[in-house]
C-alpha cells in the first residue's frame, strides 16, 4: 500500500485514508494508493461497503496542480474515477474541509456523499484556465440539472454543504464536524438499509427533464460579457452541454477530454497557473523566516477621512479591529464617515451584509480631530496627499503620541519611506503600508521597507494583511516602489503616444484588448488627474525634466477625472463610463500645435509595445536594483494593484512567453526610435537573453 494512503477493515466497512499534506492534493502516489486500496477493498469479503476520508484539515483539494505540464503518469484521475464508480459494493466519500476539483470528480464517483457541516465543495479548475476533466462535467449536471452545473463549473466557486445537499450533489450533512465518525455511521447504514450501488453517470433523469431547452445557448451569451478574453469558461459550458448532447456517458467523457486538452495546452493555463502558485509564494519573503516574531495589532489608528483613508479603515472594521479616524476638521470627518456609512448601506442593499453588520462595522469606526487619540493604538496608518512636508510633519506628532512599539505607516504610494521615517526618532517602527484604491475592494497591499525597518514589523505588515485579507508583497523604497514606479513608465509612454497622433481611446482600447479592466487613461481619471499633475508638479520643483503634457491642461482646466465629471473622458451623471470628449481632442490639438508637432499614424503594435515594453524594461530594472525581490513579486502586484489580467500570469510572466530577445530587440529599437532613460535597456535583461534565460529562472 503506498505511504499516503490505507487500507483498514473497520466491523464491515473498508476504510480508505487518504494523507497527504497540505491539502490531500491528487498527485501520483495518491492516485495509485487509492487505485490500490480501491481494489483491495473489492477484494475483501469482509467489506460490505467502502469509505474514502482524509486526515487533516481538508478532504482531497484536486488534481496536484505541480503536476500539470509533466508527462502523466498512470494511473490518471479519469481512469480512477470511472475504476471507483464501476466498484461493486457501495463507496461513500466523507467530506470535510473543501472537496474541490478532481477531489470533488473523486466524490462523483462515489456512490454516496455525506459531508460535514462546515465543508465546502466546488469545481474551481475554471480559475486555472482548465475545466474538471475527470468526469466532473459528465457527473455533476446528472446531480443539479443544466443551469447550477453551469454556475458552479464556469465560476469555480465553492457551495456550502447545506447548498450541496439541496443541489443534490451530497446525500447527507452530517450531525457533527467529526469526520471519521460521522463518516462510518454513514456507511454503515448504508450497508444496514441495504442501499444499493448508485453510479452517478447511470442517473438520466435531469437530463432527460431538460431535453431541447435553449439554457446552454442563453447562458453563453452572458458569459461572453462576464467572461470577456477567457477560454475555459467557454469550454466548461460546452462540456457541460455534452452531458445533455452526447449519445452516451462515454462519449461525454471523450468530448469533455478534447475540451480539457485544448485548455490544458494553453497559455491561459499556463499563466493562471503561475497566478496561483505566485500569490503564495510572495508571502514567503526571502531572509524573513516564517518564525520571525511578530507584533500584536488590536487597534488601528487612521490619519484621513478621504477616498483612500476612509476605504482603509473599511477593511479593519470587516475583520472586526477598531479604528480611530482622525481628520483635521469635523465638517471632513463627518464627510467622511458619511461616505462609508453609504458604501457598508450600498453593499447591504446588494444583500451581501446585514443592516445589523453594517451598524457593527460602523461602531467600529470612531471618528477623532486629536492625534492624542492615538497614544494607545497598535497602528496607524497615515492617508493624507502626496506632499513630504505634509507627511513629515504628521509623523513627527506621531513621534510624540505613539506609544513605543506602536508601528508607523504610511500609505504613501511614490515618496521615499526613508525620509518619511526621519521625521521619527523610530525608523525601525515606519513602514510603507500601499493600498490600492479603491482600498476596500483592491486586494493588493504593496508594503515598503524602509532602510531601517525591523524585521517585526515587516513579519506584523506580511500578517496583516492576511488578516484584512488582501495579499501583502514586500517591496523596498524608491521612488514608486513597484507598481507606481513601472506605471509612471507606461503613463508616461501613454501621453507621448498621444502626443504623436493616437487618440486616448485608442490608447486605452489596446490596453483593455490585452485584458486589463481599464485603460490608462481611464485609470487616471477614476484615481484623479490632479495625482499624477501634482506628483509632475513636484518632481518639476525639484529640478526634475518632466515634459509639459497635455493632461496638465486637462488639470489646469479642473478637467480631474470621474470626480469632476470630465477629464480624459466625460461621464454623465451616475454614470462610470467614460466617453471621447471632443473638447479633449481640441486640447490635445492645440497641444501639439504649441510643441510644434504633427500627429502621425500610431499602430496598435506600437502602443502594445511601447506601454508594455516599456514597464517589463523597468521592471527588469527593479529586480536588478533588489527592490522586488523576485520576478513574481512584480506579477502578484501587477495582478492585484492594476487588474493586469491573470490569465496572462503578470507582466514578467508574460514577458518570459513572449521571449525576452523579442522583448529586448523591441527595447532597443526605441531607445533609437523615440529616446529617453525609460528605454535605455536593462542590463539585467540583456543578460538574460545572453544566457538565453527568462525571469523565471532567476
Ligand atoms: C483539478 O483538480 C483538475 C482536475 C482535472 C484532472 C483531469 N495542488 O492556499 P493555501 C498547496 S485542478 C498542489 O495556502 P488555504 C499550496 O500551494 C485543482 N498544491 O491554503 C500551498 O502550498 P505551500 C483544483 C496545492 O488553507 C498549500 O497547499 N483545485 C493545491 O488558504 C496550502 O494552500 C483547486 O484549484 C493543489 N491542488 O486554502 C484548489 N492546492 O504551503 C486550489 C493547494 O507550499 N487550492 N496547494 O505554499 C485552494 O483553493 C486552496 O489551496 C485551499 C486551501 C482552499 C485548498
Amino acid at each position: 500500500m503506498s505511504e499516503v494512503v490505507s487500507y483498514r477493515l473497520e466491523g464491515n466497512i473498508g476504510v480508505i485514508t487518504v494523507n497527504y499534506p497540505p491539502v490531500n492534493a491528487l498527485g501520483h502516489a495518491v492516485r495509485s494508493g487509492i487505485q490500490a486500496a480501491i481494489t483491495q477493498g473489492r477484494e475483501d469479503a469482509d467489506a460490505k461497503a467502502l469509505l474514502i476520508v482524509c486526515e487533516g484539515r481538508t478532504f482531497i483539494a484536486g488534481a496536484d496542480i505541480r503536476e500539470f505540464g509533466k508527462p502523466l503518469q498512470e494511473p490518471n484521475l479519469p481512469g480512477l474515477v470511472n475504476e471507483i464508480e464501476a466498484t461493486d459494493k457501495p463507496v461513500v466519500a466523507a467530506i470535510h474541509g473543501t472537496a474541490l476539483g478532481g477531489g470533488l470528480e473523486v466524490a462523483l464517483g462515489c456512490h454516496y456523499r455525506i459531508a460535514v457541516p462546515s465543508a465546502k465543495v466546488g469545481l474551481p479548475e475554471v480559475k486555472l484556465g482548465i475545466l474538471p476533466g475527470a468526469g466532473g462535467t459528465q457527473r455533476l449536471p446528472r446531480l443539479t440539472g443544466a443551469l447550477k452545473a453551469l454556475e458552479m463549473i464556469t465560476t469555480g466557486d465553492f457551495v456550502s454543504a447545506k447548498n450541496a445537499l439541496e443541489f443534490g450533489i451530497i446525500d447527507e450533512v452530517a450531525g457533527s464536524d467529526d469526520i471519521k465518525a460521522e463518516g462510518l455511521a454513514f456507511a454503515r447504514k448504508v450497508v444496514d438499509e441495504g442501499r444499493p450501488v448508485r453510479r452517478v453517470s447511470e442517473l438520466n433523469d435531469k437530463l432527460e427533464a431538460e431535453k431541447g431547452s435553449d439554457v446552454f445557448d442563453q447562458f453563453r451569451e452572458g458569459l461572453k460579457k462576464k467572461a470577456r478574453g477567457l477560454l475555459a469558461p467557454f469550454n466548461c459550458a460546452s462540456a457541460v452541454e455534452a452531458a445533455f448532447t452526447a449519445p452516451s456517458f462515454l462519449d461525454g467523457l471523450k468530448r469533455e477530454r478534447e475540451l480539457f486538452s485544448e485548455l490544458m495546452a494553453s497559455d491561459q493555463r499556463a499563466g493562471l497557473v503561475h497566478s496561483f502558485f505566485a500569490e503564495r509564494e510572495v508571502s514567503k519573503v526571502p531572509g524573513l523566516p516564517k518564525d520571525t516574531p511578530v507584533r500584536d495589532i488590536q487597534s488601528v489608528g487612521v490619519i484621513g477621512a478621504g477616498t483612500m483613508g476612509g476605504g482603509i479603515a473599511m477593511n479593519f472594521a470587516n475583520v472586526g479591529i477598531p479604528v480611530r479616524l482622525l481628520e483635521l476638521k469635523q465638517e471632513a470627518l463627518d464627510k467622511g464617515l458619511a461616505i462609508i456609512r453609504k458604501n457598508y448601506e450600498n453593499t447591504a442593499k446588494k444583500g451581501r451584509l446585514t443592516m445589523e453588520q453594517v451598524e457593527e462595522r460602523m461602531s467600529l469606526i470612531n471618528g477623532t480631530l486629536s492625534y492624542s487619540d492615538f497614544s494607545d493604538v497598535d497602528l496607524v496608518i497615515e492617508a493624507v496627499f502626496e506632499r513630504m512636508d505634509v507627511k513629515k510633519s504628521i509623523f513627527g506628532q506621531l513621534d510624540e503620541v505613539c506609544k513605543p512599539g506602536a508601528i508607523l505607516a504610511s500609505n504613501t504610494s511614490t515618496l521615499d519611506i526613508d525620509e518619511i521615517a526621519s521625521a521619527t526618532k523610530r525608523p525601525e517602527d515606519v513602514i510603507g503600508l500601499h493600498f490600492f484604491s479603491p482600498a476596500n475592494v483592491m486586494k493588493l497591499l504593496e508594503i515598503v521597507r524602509g532602510e531601517k525597518t525591523a524585521d517585526d514589523v515587516k513579519a506584523t505588515a506580511m500578517q496583516l494583511a492576511k488578516r484584512i485579507k488582501k495579499v501583502g508583497v514586500l517591496v523596498g523604497n524608491c521612488h514608486g516602489f513597484v507598481g507606481n514606479r513601472m506605471l509612471h513608465k507606461r503613463g508616461a509612454e501613454a501621453m507621448s503616444l498621444v502626443d504623436e497622433g493616437a487618440t486616448p481611446q485608442q490608447v486605452d482600447k489596446v490596453l483593455t484588448d490585452l485584458g486589463f479592466p481599464m485603460g490608462q487613461f481611464a485609470m487616471g481619471d477614476l484615481a484623479g488627474i490632479d495625482i499624477g499633475y501634482s506628483i509632475r508638479q513636484e518632481r518639476r520643483k525639484n529640478g526634475e525634466d518632466v515634459p509639459a503634457s497635455w493632461m496638465d491642461k486637462l488639470a489646469e482646466k479642473g478637467r480631474l477625472g470621474q470626480k469632476t465629471m470630465a477629464g480624459t473622458y466625460r461621464y454623465e451623471e451616475g454614470s462610470r463610463k467614460p466617453i471621447p470628449d471632443p473638447e479633449v481632442d481640441g486640447i490635445i490639438a492645440e497641444f501639439r500645435q504649441e510643441q510644434g508637432m504633427t500627429a502621425r499614424e500610431v499602430t496598435d503594435q506600437e502602443i502594445l509595445e511601447r506601454c508594455m515594453y516599456v514597464m517589463i524594461n523597468e521592471g527588469a530594472k527593479i529586480l536588478d536594483e533588489g527592490i522586488a525581490y523576485r520576478s513574481l513579486d512584480i506579477d502578484i502586484t501587477w495582478i492585484y494593484g492594476y487588474g493586469f489580467p491573470a490569465y496572462r500570469g503578470g507582466p514578467m510572466f508574460w514577458a518570459d512567453q513572449i521571449g525576452l530577445d523579442k522583448i529586448l530587440e523591441a527595447v532597443k529599437k526605441y531607445q533609437k526610435e523615440v529616446g529617453g532613460k525609460q528605454w535605455e535597456p536593462s542590463p539585467l535583461l540583456e543578460k538574460l537573453v545572453a544566457e538565453g534565460k527568462r525571469f523565471g529562472d532567476l
